[in-house]
């Protein structure tokens, strides 16, 4: 296997550095080659570029992924979003060649070229296919003893013919991640429903966007949960600054804290909160950080 790139996207540089860190560290106690990827844009965004332009959106992933063929690396995404430009913009130049063509066209006005020589990864389904489980397991030092609402997220499972993770419409792989850090993952009604954000909707339909996000958190509410795990930094956003905004504009209080699972699987790995991007100056998480230590 080839070492890795990581991809960061626009969300955990801007408003998630923490992330960052909880990846990297969680890379390092496993061994991951995992290095930096200097000069990436956005992927572009999945939702807006691709449903507007295809070959616009076809040559700035091309792009991105060209660095990472420099670097003889496969890319490692942390986002959903991101996996799903990167990895079928990637499936689409290695499969059509006229694509390949048309891009590089566009490419050689900039000396680069795509050849298509890597692969993408999301974090999520790299651990799982590459490590699993129970592998994971061996490395926890802290088992976390609490009842986590899974958020998959659209991207990550779909388009399914693509990814190969198994069924679509109640996938086990991400649970199994959980749990292996000793997590109870609590079943709740519209698991798979999308968090509200993605495909533009958050930016031009705020008040519906919020709506969708408002009726997940009511089921993961009533699920009773100590807080809700995902896998993409703009369901994180949905789903967490979501609550401020929920509660501003309808007065509907949640109070569930939100965590990536690089941050979940950081603590389990024993790295304090501060290392992970936690902020434990809200109320929330210092809840949420007393139970774990409350073992
Ligand atoms: S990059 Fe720009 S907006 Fe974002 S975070 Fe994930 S999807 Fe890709
Ligand atoms: S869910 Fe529906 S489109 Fe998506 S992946 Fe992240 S943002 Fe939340
Ligand atoms: C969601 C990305 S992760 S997008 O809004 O669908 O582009």
């Amino acid at each position: 296997m080839k070492g890795l790139s990581l991809f960061l996207g626009c969300l955990v540089p801007n408003r998630y550095p923490g992330i960052e860190l909880a990846t990297k560290l969680c890379l390092a106690k496993l061994d991951v080659d995992c290095a930096d990827l200097p000069c990436a844009s956005c992927c572009p965004a999945p939702g807006v570029f691709r449903s507007f332009d295809r070959t616009t959106w076809l040559t700035l992933a091309s792009r991105n992924i060209v660095l990472s063929e420099q670097m003889e690396r496969d890319m490692l995404t942390i986002c959903n979003g991101c996996f799903s430009t990167l990895a079928d913009a990637n499936r689409c130049i290695k499969g059509e060649d006229s694509a390949k063509e048309e891009v590089n066209e566009h490419l050689k006005k900039i000396g680069k070229e795509i050849n298509g020589t890597i692969d993408v990864r999301h974090i999520i389904e790299f651990l799982y296919q590459e490590y699993g489980p129970e592998n994971i397991r061996s490395y926890v030092e802290k088992q976390l003893d609490i009842r986590v609402a899974v958020h998959y997220g659209c991207h990550l499972i779909k388009p399914t013919k693509d990814r190969g993770l198994g069924n679509f419409e109640r996938p086990v792989f991400f649970d199994e991640l959980v749990t292996a850090l000793g997590a109870t993952s609590v079943e709740y009604p519209d698991k798979m429903a999308c968090c509200g954000a993605g495909g533009g909707v958050r930016s031009a339909m705020k008040d519906r966007s919020l709506k969708m996000t408002e009726a997940k958190l009511s089921r993961i509410k009533e699920a009773d949960v100590d807080c809700i795990v995902n896998s993409c930094p703009f369901c994180h956003m949905q789903l967490g600054e979501g609550q401020r905004e929920i509660k501003e504009r309808m007065g509907t209080e949640f109070d569930i804290p939100v965590l990536h699972y690089t941050q979940l699987m950081g603590l389990a790995l024993g790295f304090p909160p501060e290392m992970l991007g936690i902020d434990v100056n809200i109320e929330k998480n210092k809840r949420f950080m007393n139970l774990l230590d409350t073992e």
